[in-house]
């Protein structure tokens, strides 16, 4: 299927839970004119620490400089985890790398493309983020993943362990809120109608203050990314790890808590950051 731009961010290639076959498959179903990739895509901090690598990582990575060489465009916003490439900041080969863009749609909106780890020093609750790429975290998928194999035996579908408990944990509902008040009161000043980012692992469509909120997701859980379609309208596409069928969760609908108050300093400073305005091709 051809698609005008596909969004994805927080594969952490690096990390032994990427689910890089689960994302090859749905590159193949899904044809851009413009591949955003949304940070984290590589884990930095794991490969520092003990490489994982396994051969599905290259496939995919070959599928994508594949895409590049047939015309697709790659747009690429380092995150926290591969901070490493902004180090490449403007191009890396015919990879474009800002830390935020501003892509326009097909119906001519303005949206702003970042990863979001801006954002960890402004908004509150953010310890429980230090709980993502780290022992906790990763101790947790292992749990899901071993407690979704004694599901499959027993005759039940993949759920999500690790995401269920997130859902349950009011701090991290907290967290996601003022994230999601922080980045699109940013889009708002920038002038942009929507904002699309990853970081939290948390995918979803929505609106806040005035401007529509977009997450891509991951693929270490819920395997899920944003698809532009001609005319400009958005999807969030799921793919369950276990299941070949691609499940379409949320369309532009929606909205997120409330919105909160928030301290105005920034880890990494977004007023100066290169912020890189496409033209309209
Ligand atoms: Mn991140």
């Amino acid at each position: 299927m051809l698609v005008r731009s596909v969004f994805v961010s927080d594969l952490h290639l690096g990390c032994k839970y990427a689910n890089a076959n689960a994302l090859l498959a749905f590159l193949k179903q899904h044809q851009p004119e413009y591949l955003y990739l949304v940070g984290d895509i590589i884990d930095g901090w794991r490969l520092q620490r003990g490489w994982y690598w396994d051969d599905s990582y290259s496939f995919l990575v070959r599928r994508i400089l594949g895409m590049l060489k047939s015309g697709t465009i790659v747009r690429y916003t380092p995150g926290n985890h591969d901070e490493f490439l902004r180090h490449f900041i403007d191009s890396l080969g015919s990879v474009q790398i800002a830390d935020e863009f501003i892509h326009h749609t097909a119906d001519g909106q303005r949206v702003l493309v970042m990863h979001g780890d801006q954002f960890d020093s402004v908004v509150k609750h953010a310890r429980w983020l230090s709980l993502v790429g780290d022992v906790g975290y990763n101790a947790l998928l292992a749990l899901n993943r071993w407690f979704n194999l004694v599901r499959r035996r027993c005759g039940f579908g993949y759920w999500s362990l690790s995401a269920a408990i997130k859902r349950q944990v009011k701090q991290a509902t907290n967290f996601i809120s003022d994230f999601e008040d922080a980045v699109t009161r940013h889009a708002a000043s920038k002038g942009c109608d929507a904002v699309l980012c990853g970081h939290i692992h948390t995918p979803i469509i929505s609106q806040r203050n005035g401007v529509r909120y977009l997450n891509s997701g991951d693929w270490v859980e819920s395997c899920s990314a944003i698809v532009e379609y001609a005319d400009g309208s958005f999807e969030l596409i799921q793919r369950p790890t276990h299941s070949d069928e691609l499940q379409p969760v949320a369309s532009e609908t929606g909205f997120f808590g409330e919105s909160t108050p928030f301290a105005e300093t920034w880890g990494r400073d977004p007023s100066t950051e290169r912020i890189l305005e496409v033209p309209l091709v």
